[in-house]
């Protein structure tokens, strides 16, 4: 084994897994190492801590083999709900990209934050558990290939976390990055993380104006008409990088100027490196329009008259997200950006501050490998209302040993629920309305997301309507009123192809994109409209158009008719449509056939569903099961996974149940793939990563492993009548 460097923190090289507790209140999510042993035996470790951390249960019960499809379902929830928290949810890590933790880590450093019991030996081991065997080096995500933007700034993390650079990890990592051409060539978050840390040059950088908030807000490229994550992400970038803010030297900077590059720093020709990125790294290159915005950008740098009054309405707007969102921000990136701009103006001691440092443990994961940074706070929402519609759909929800954990859940889509707008006037912060959405995560996060309120609005209405719960739940049951605060919202965000998009309309011209500066996300700079968000949405209104039939009753089948229309009309010719938010044309699929299946289109009667059909036929394995690799993702066409994958088996299950495929052979293939793979307690093991953003990040979804699998096993025993599987 190779020596492990000790970490000043403890002169430790890892904590104990036992001692981890995860804490849960209304969906936050916290990790503690709590090392009082009072404490440790007052607070013993649920089912779902020891899960993610990689221990046995308790309870470790066994099931005799599953013989059909609805005992393999049933098998699979009684695994499944001993995951589930107190508050309802279903916890989970949220891991995948890779450049996250350095940015919190450089933000530490800088801010000279201590850290918590454990977390600086545990985001340590993750870091080394991830750097990749044959290269030493990190990705953009847990799978990617090694490339500057990761390598660099996972080293810089290890360094700042007191990693020594002779430890092998760091040793080969370095050694890598500098066959890579050095730390030079990565792409621009990556410079200006660096930057702000004082080891690279604000002149390599290319202009991010914090002047574009002084624009009003008719000029198609307001900032208020960008994807809101571009929008959050810009805005403290703009304010440092207006501010030109530098860490103060010290001999650790001053070593990781010296490790970074392959030449000494100060023979490095800043200004050329500012479109300098490095092959392996670039995803997008620059338009020709963004590399003259940058020459003429940079002219303005020399004189930069309206830098006051910019910083001032940027550092607003930081602050207005702040408050919005309780301080936990829209997402882990510019919450460590926020927090270091508040840390400039307020200081270490402000309230402002204080308040940020306590959120950051919302965002920190503690897994068997180690502690990671989840991509959001969590997918609490997302999760939970994916698992109730699965057991309502497929009827186990009816059965009492299940009845006490959907009444759990309940609870926790009741208080996840948004019930006001924007704490800030929406409009000032250019935000969406909120009262009555549901988000992906907490309610305290505060942002809506279509799909979410769609998926969340569904799950309560099958939980209120459809579900016979025991005489002595006296469930308080969501008000009408907040169903149609939530419908509101939902009639609000189609946009004129009749789609739906992620956070928000869309606001934005789509040659905006010709402006995206990040080299490595494509779609970014304005919201587009997605299969699976309009799916959620038609889906959620068909629902509540049952209940409550006269409702906004034209506004509804309206909106239905023309997001069906759209769904049909981004069909791509091979029958399939490209997903962005899952791995990726099976997931696509699973949306788009739901919708049309809800609207009466089938095998038998639509052609385009026929076509959706064979095109995921003509995917399926020798072993009955369907494999797709985030490949598809990043090249827009369907590229298999080495191995079939649960998860895209039962999305493709779903696809072809919901389209009333007729050939009941193909899908008993693909039912025995998916309990051949369950484990005898229930289980299914971890797979390859099923979610993506901006085409070219992975993210992990581990629940969808569970849900799915039992969501198709259940769809697949209730419509064939749950036939024996030999
Ligand atoms: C997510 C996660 C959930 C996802 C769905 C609800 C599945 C989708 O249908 C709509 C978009 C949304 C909400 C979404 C948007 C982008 C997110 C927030 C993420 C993929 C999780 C992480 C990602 C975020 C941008 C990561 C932080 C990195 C930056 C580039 C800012």
């Amino acid at each position: 084994m190779p020596a492990k460097s000790t970490c000043p923190a403890a002169g430790l090289t890892s904590t104990d897994p036992t001692k981890w507790r995860l804490s849960v209140s209304e969906g936050r999510q916290v990790w503690q190492y709590v090392e009082d042993e009072l404490q440790l035996v007052d607070w013993p470790q649920t089912e779902a801590c020891k899960y993610w951390q990689g221990l046995p249960l308790s309870d470790g019960s066994v099931f005799p083999k599953a013989t059909t499809a609805l005992d393999a379902a049933k098998n699979g929830y009684r695994f499944f709900e001993k995951l589930q928290t107190e508050d309802g949810h279903w916890a989970g890590e949220y891991g995948g990209p890779m450049f996250l933790i350095p940015g919190l880590v450089i933000t530490m450093y800088i801010t000279k934050t201590p850290w918590k019991p454990g977390q600086q030996i545990e985001l340590i081991n993750y870091l080394r558990a991830r750097a990749h065997k044959e290269d030493g080096g990190w990705g953009i995500h847990i799978e990617s290939v090694s490339s500057v933007f990761g390598t660099a700034l996972n080293y810089v993390a290890l360094r700042l976390l007191g990693v020594s650079p002779d430890d092998p990890v760091c040793a080969r990592a370095r050694a890598h990055l500098h066959k890579l051409g050095g730390t030079t060539g990565i792409p621009a978050w990556g410079k200006f993380w660096l930057s702000c840390l004082n080891v690279y040059e604000w002149e390599g950088n290319n202009p991010v104006p914090p002047e574009l908030w002084l624009l009003p807000y008719w000029v198609p490229i307001h900032p208020g008409r960008m994807w809101c994550h571009s929008r959050m992400v810009a805005l403290p970038m703009s304010f440092l990088y207006g501010r030109k803010f530098k860490a103060e030297v010290d001999d650790l900077i001053l070593e990781l100027r010296k490790e970074l590059y392959v030449q000494p720093y100060e023979t490095i020709v800043w200004d050329r490196q500012r479109n300098n990125v490095a092959a392996v790294d670039l995803f997008l290159p620059h338009t020709k329009l963004m590399d003259f915005c940058n020459e003429i950008l940079v002219i303005y740098e020399k004189f930069p008259i309206f830098r006051k009054p910019a910083l001032d309405a940027a550092l607003t707007q930081i602050r207005y997200e702040d408050i919005n969102t309780d301080f936990l921000d829209l997402g882990p990136v510019n919450k460590v950006m926020n927090m270091l701009s508040v840390w400039l103006v307020d200081g270490p001691d402000s309230e402002n501050f204080k308040r940020h440092t306590s959120r950051i443990d919302d965002f920190l994961w503690k897994s068997g490998e180690g502690m990671m940074m989840n991509g959001t706070n969590g997918s609490q929402l997302w999760d939970t209302s994916f698992a109730v519609q699965a057991m309502v759909e497929t009827g186990l929800a009816e059965e009492p040993e299940f009845k006490k954990s959907l009444m759990k859940a309940y609870e926790f889509l009741d208080i996840t629920q948004i019930q006001h707008d924007p704490i800030i006037d929406l409009t000032v912060c250019h935000r969406q309305a909120s009262k009555g959405a549901w988000p992906f995560s907490t309610r305290h996060q505060s942002y809506t997301v279509s799909d979410c309120t769609a998926e969340g609005l569904k799950a309560t209405l099958l939980l209120q309507n459809k579900v016979i719960f025991p005489a002595d739940y006296s469930m308080k049951k969501i008000s009408e009123q907040r169903l149609f605060d939530s419908v509101n919202v939902l009639l609000g965000m189609q946009n004129g192809d009749g789609g739906f998009a992620s956070y928000e309309l869309v606001r934005g011209p789509k040659w905006f994109e010709w402006l995206n500066p990040a080299e490595v996300f494509g779609n970014i700079m304005v919201e587009y409209t997605y299969p699976e968000c309009t799916t959620s949405v038609v889906l959620g209104l068909t629902e509540f158009r049952e209940h409550y039939p006269n409702h906004r009753r034209k506004e509804i089948d309206d909106t239905i008719a023309r997001a069906v229309k759209y769904i049909l009309n981004i069909q791509r010719k091979d029958g399939s449509w490209y997903g962005s938010w899952g791995i990726c044309f099976t997931y696509a699929g699973l949306f788009a056939l739901n919708s049309l299946a809800s609207v009466g289109m089938y095998y038998h009667n639509s052609e385009p569903v026929r076509r959706a059909c064979e095109f995921l036929i003509s995917k399926q394995r020798k072993d009955g099961g369907w494999g797709e690799s985030f490949k598809s993702s990043e090249t827009y066409e369907y590229v298999h996974h080495e191995t079939s994958q649960v998860v895209n088996t039962a999305w493709a299950l779903l696809s072809l149940m919901a389209a009333d495929y007729p050939v009941q052979e193909h899908l008993e293939k693909g039912i025995k793939l998916l309990m051949s793979r369950q484990q005898p307690n229930g289980e299914w093991k971890q797979e390859a990563i099923e979610g993506v953003f901006n085409h070219n990040c992975m993210i992990s979804y581990p629940n969808y492993k569970f849900v799915f699998t039992i969501w198709a096993l259940g769809v697949y025993a209730k419509k064939y009548n749950n036939p024996k599987i030999k």
